[in-house]
């Protein structure tokens, strides 16, 4: 059922998009919007096992909780060891893909032990990537 609300929806807003079908536009990123992990620094050592605060970044764009449809805006997600995912796909939600669906703008994260990757990809109300998808660099942390 979910597939079908997002399929229907695609469709709409491509309505108004482009005129081919083909390629159903996402919903737009504004100009300039940028996301980036404020915390921790790329490289940074972190407590492995531990929790450590991850902070957010975002700019030219507003977070609005999952289901909120406004423009402009999106929810944060944290992919932690992990490629960005496909962009005209709702993102996964697994340990590899947080979802903060509430809105928020820092977490407490916990890794074992190693070296790990941290990347930000903003999703709209309906957790698929904008168009172009507004993603942070990706960082490395190692925990130990
Ligand atoms: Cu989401």
């Amino acid at each position: 059922m979910y597939k079908l609300i997002a399929v229907a929806a695609l469709v709409a807003s491509a309505s108004w998009g482009t005129a081919d079908l083909a390629v159903a536009a996402g919903t737009p990123a504004p100009a300039g919007a940028h996301a980036y992990i404020g915390y921790p620094n790329d490289g940074q050592v972190v407590p492995a096992n531990k929790p450590f605060r991850v902070w957010f970044g975002l700019r030219y764009m507003g977070v609005a909780p999952k289901g909120v449809k406004f423009p402009n805006t999106g929810h944060h997600h944290l992919l932690i060891d992990t490629d960005l995912p496909p962009p005209d796909q709702e993102i996964p939600s697994d340990r590899n893909h947080l979802h903060f669906g509430a809105g928020e703008t820092e977490t407490m994260l916990q890794l074992p032990p190693g070296k790990h990757t941290l990347q930000l990809l903003m999703g709209d109300y309906m957790h698929v990537p904008h168009d172009p998808p507004v993603y942070s660099k990706k960082i490395t942390v190692i925990a130990r």
